[in-house]
């Protein structure tokens, strides 16, 4: 079976090349693994169908020969398993890889979200000018230990993994904001995983779909 994954036909431009299933597909192009794309059309997410796949109802969704999982992190370290490109072979190495696809998540993108969400989801909220501070602070405490760990190596581990996948797409949702010019090593690593081929295909063929699919 080709691996699938799920994304939708369409999002509002504030959200376009930042749905998750960016990092699937950038992986797989990474992997040079063949993929289908499968579009979630209205209601699918609410089927109780979908809701086995995806029990939030949410994209990404993944299948292929051997699983069907969700959850963008948990994805990559599937893939991980199987591509050279995306982890080191040794079981040492490998696990190097899943720390770090963790670290992404759970102690960088929450931070991040929280900043990154202020000026986008909750704009104009009252609440807003009192937590920014609190938000920033935290995020910048957490990049700071980021930057350091980074120091002037290319990838979080010497060599590109699905780690910097996490990490670069989460980083990402932080330009808008400016905070990365504060942090001019993580700026730069935005930037060099940005401008790897597979990041582009990824991206072009997410766009695509919204173009195709844009309402009248
Ligand atoms: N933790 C999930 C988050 C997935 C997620 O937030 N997906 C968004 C698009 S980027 C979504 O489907 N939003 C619609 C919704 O939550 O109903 C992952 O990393 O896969």
């Amino acid at each position: 079976m080709t691996a699938t994954v799920t994304a939708f036909p369409w999002v509002p431009p504030f959200a376009q090349g930042f749905v998750r299933d960016l990092r699937i597909r950038w992986a797989l192009e990474e992997a040079g693994l063949p993929y289908d794309v499968v579009l979630l059309a209205p209601g699918v997410t609410d089927s109780d169908g979908y809701r086995q796949w995806q029990p939030f109802g949410q994209a990404p969704a993944y299948r292929d020969e051997e699983v069907e999982i969700f959850e963008s992190g948990a994805i990559l370290v599937h893939l991980a398993e199987k591509s050279e490109a995306l982890a080191p072979k040794d079981p040492a190495g490998r696990a190097r890889v899943t720390t770090w696809v963790i670290a992404g998540l759970n102690s960088i993108e929450p931070f991040s979200v929280n900043v990154a969400t202020l000026d986008s989801f909750h704009a104009g909220q009252p609440w807003v000018e009192g937590y920014r501070p609190v938000a920033t602070a935290i995020l910048e405490k957490r990049l700071t230990s980021l930057g350091k760990w980074l120091g002037d190596k290319d990838w979080l581990e010497g060599r590109f993994t699905a780690a910097d996948i996490i990490m670069v797409t989460v980083l990402r949702e932080l330009a808008a904001c400016g905070i990365l010019k504060d942090f001019p090593n993580l700026d730069a690593y935005l930037a060099r995983g940005e401008a790897r081929p597979a990041f582009r295909k990824a991206m072009d063929d997410q766009l695509a779909t919204f173009r195709e699919n844009a309402p009248a």
